[in-house]
């Protein structure tokens, strides 16, 4: 049998209900400023706002406290170069056989392509792996629960934080991913989520214009 936890009085700092309705609405009006930027420049960004950003991915709830993520972060120009070009292999098959024409049509009037230069130009790439699996020091393996769910919210805490911090993120997931194990060294236990493309965006970096649905429309009330 595992042992319990000890368990703590919960650290919780009740705000009145004033602060609280300003920190809701400041919140959004600053999270809804975030953008997926495909322009990156290749200004340096201390690996200090990468780390913090790493650490407030870490605090993310995760099925029985798991930690089902590994963050491997490229600033190294050969191996992003290597990703670049393993991803744009992937991605000419993707656009020219893998996907459906609806597919196609969806993404179309994002513009997006095979060419992923920014893979190259921005100075990270958080490439965000999921485990499985974790093992004890006795390298007894335990299967993760909720791997998906927790992994999820992890990396949306990551983008929120790097956003937070002043700077441009792209979500970027190549399909399939497979080659981020092996050229990242990763075990097969581990399935590459995503690739979280961070820097500066380029200096006249365009965005489309494009809305989000509004309350009614993503949530009811009953
Ligand atoms: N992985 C491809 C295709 C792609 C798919 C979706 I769904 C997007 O929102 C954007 C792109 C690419 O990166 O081009």
């Amino acid at each position: 049998m595992n042992d319990r936890y000890p368990f703590l009085p919960l650290e919780f700092a009740e705000q009145d209900s004033t602060e609280m309705l300003a920190a809701a609405k400041s919140f959004y009006q600053h999270v809804k400023q975030r953008r997926t930027v495909r322009e990156f420049s290749d200004r340096p960004v201390p690996r200090e706002i990468i780390n913090n950003a790493l650490l407030a991915a870490g605090t993310a709830p995760s099925g029985a406290n798991m930690q089902p993520w590994h963050f491997v972060v490229v600033s190294n120009p050969t191996v992003k170069q290597q990703i670049r070009s393993a991803a744009e292999q992937e991605e000419v098959e993707f656009y020219t056989r893998r996907a459906s024409q609806e597919w196609l049509d969806a993404l179309a009037p994002l513009g997006t392509d095979e060419h992923k230069p920014f893979l190259e130009t921005a100075p990270y790439l958080i490439v965000i792996f999921l485990k499985k699996f974790s093992f004890d020091q006795h390298g007894k393996r335990f299967k993760n629960y909720y791997t998906a769910e927790s992994v999820g919210i992890a990396t949306g805490i990551m983008i929120t934080a790097l956003h937070t911090a002043g700077l441009a993120t792209l979500t970027h997931t190549p399909s399939p991913m497979k080659f981020l194990n092996k050229i990242l060294g990763r075990p097969s236990t581990e399935r590459p989520f995503l690739i979280l493309v961070a820097g500066y965006p380029e200096d006249n970096a365009t965005v489309p214009d494009i809305s989000k649905f509004p309350l009614d429309e993503i949530a009811s009330f009953i």
